[in-house]
């Protein structure tokens, strides 16, 4: 009998920016291992990024395996035309995954494209690979009429197609472990693990009455506003600040120009709590233990949503305020089933902490530091005072999308189906 192999997987990722480049490719590449036993290698420029999201992966090491995944240094040299043998050396996947547009070396393109691969368990003898171009997530309705477009290559003869992570089933759907809902249920049910949590870090649990809140996010200059609120409000705000551009600003806010991990400082009835740079499943725990989260980019976005708890989206700015159009397609879907008082709370909340205009227009930027402080203290009080239905909103959401299968779970079948075509 012959024993067929798992389906090889390749993964390309190149660090643009901060974590969620890696913190995507590295969730996925796990994933594709642990729950689909496929074999995956992650190709990635910048180790460094990975061993900040888990310090097992050693920054120093070219080639290694972490979680079942095969981790490769991607050094453009080693496919450089003229490589040679270290080209020839790289077997051929029968998935390659390119992240975010990164683009994948010449020399492997050309290889790939004339490859043709034995079989696998899912796979027919002399089957061909499949390139798959892995999008940014987005709410917007086009997304769903793009999800695995053929997108032809310009000069190879090489099956590729789109991959749009998204909020509805007929997306690629979004980044969840199998287990995930379930730890977090666990977790959010048992005092002692959040207990746990904190200790580790130094700390008791916020007290009972406490509103926690976690806060990871790009520089803002609406930050103070937010911080006056709740030093000055009447429920005590324990504030936990993770290590982000955001950190400068909430120094600034205080007056000082440093604060140790570990650190706590109080301001009237806001306390805040300096933490470190937290491993990317210890940044889960923090999520759950919190209250409310303030995240950002794309892949915290994802987490807060898992962690069923009210959330405030710092979305990556791009030019042209493409990101004002990505703000809105979300707060649309996010909002619809809420009541009006609280939902043009919540959009205001967002929008502000965003710099867009009260009624989501384009106005990036244009809002003084003191219209933007009362639209935020308005917005808070209103939102802190329906936080019940906030949270159950939370929960409704989170369940709502745990009813759609999983980003890798979608791939992985989206291949099989374009394979059994072919
Ligand atoms: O890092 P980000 O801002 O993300 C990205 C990149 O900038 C990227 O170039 C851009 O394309 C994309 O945004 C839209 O935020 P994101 O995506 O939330 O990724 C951060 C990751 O870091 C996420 O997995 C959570 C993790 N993390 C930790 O592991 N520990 C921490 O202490 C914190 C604050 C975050």
């Amino acid at each position: 009998m012959t024993c067929l192999q798992q389906p090889a997987w390749d993964i390309f990722c190149r660090v643009i920016d901060n974590y969620g480049d890696a913190a995507v490719c590295w969730r996925l590449a796990r994933q594709l291992h642990a729950e689909h036993g496929c074999q995956v290698r992650l190709w990635i420029d910048h180790l460094a990024a990975l061993h900040a999201l888990n310090p097992v992966v050693n920054d120093s090491e070219p080639a290694q395996r972490v979680d079942g995944v095969e981790v490769r240094v991607w050094r453009e040299a080693d496919f450089a035309a003229g490589a040679g043998d270290a080209i020839d050396a790289i077997t051929m996947p029968d998935v390659v995954v390119e992240a975010f547009g990164c683009g994948l070396p010449d020399t492997y393109s050309e290889r790939l494209a004339s490859s043709v691969l034995s079989a696998t368990t899912s796979c027919p003898p002399g089957h061909r690979p499949i390139w798959i171009t892995l999008e940014y997530l987005s709410a917007e309705a086009w997304v769903a009429s793009h999800h695995g477009l053929p997108s032809p290559h310009p000069r190879l003869d090489i099956d590729r197609y789109f991959f749009f992570p998204g909020f509805s089933a007929d997306t690629g759907g979004l980044l969840r472990e199998v287990d995930l809902k379930l730890r977090c249920a666990v977790f959010q049910g048992h005092d002692e693990a959040i207990d746990a949590f904190w200790k580790r870090f130094g700390w008791l649990s916020p007290s009972p009455g406490a509103t926690a809140i976690s806060l990871f996010g790009y520089e803002n200059p609406h930050l103070g506003g937010l911080l006056d609120v709740w030093s000055k409000g009447d429920t005590p705000v324990c504030l936990a600040v993770t290590d982000s551009r955001i950190r400068p600003d909430v120094l600034r806010w205080l007056g000082q120009a440093v604060a140790g991990t570990g650190e706590s400082v109080r301001r009237g009835n806001l306390e805040i709590r300096f933490l470190p740079f937290l491993t990317q499943d210890d940044y889960d725990l923090l999520l759950w233990a919190c209250d409310w989260n303030f995240v950002r980019g794309e892949d915290s976005f994802v987490r807060a949503q898992w962690a069923a708890r009210p959330f405030v989206w710092h979305i990556y700015p791009q030019q042209e305020n493409t990101h004002g159009v990505k703000l809105e397609a979300f707060l649309d879907n996010y909002c619809a089933d809420l009541p009006a008082g609280l939902q043009s709370a919540f959009r205001s909340l967002w929008r502000t902490w965003n710099g867009q205009s009260a009624d989501g227009g384009v106005a990036v930027g244009k809002i003084s530091a003191v219209e933007a402080g009362g639209q935020l203290a308005a917005a808070w009080a209103q939102l802190a005072s329906d936080g019940g239905v906030l949270l159950q909103h939370a929960s409704d959401w989170s369940n709502g999308l745990i009813r759609q299968q999983d980003l890798a779970g979608k791939l992985v079948d989206f291949c099989r189906k374009k394979r059994s075509k072919a």
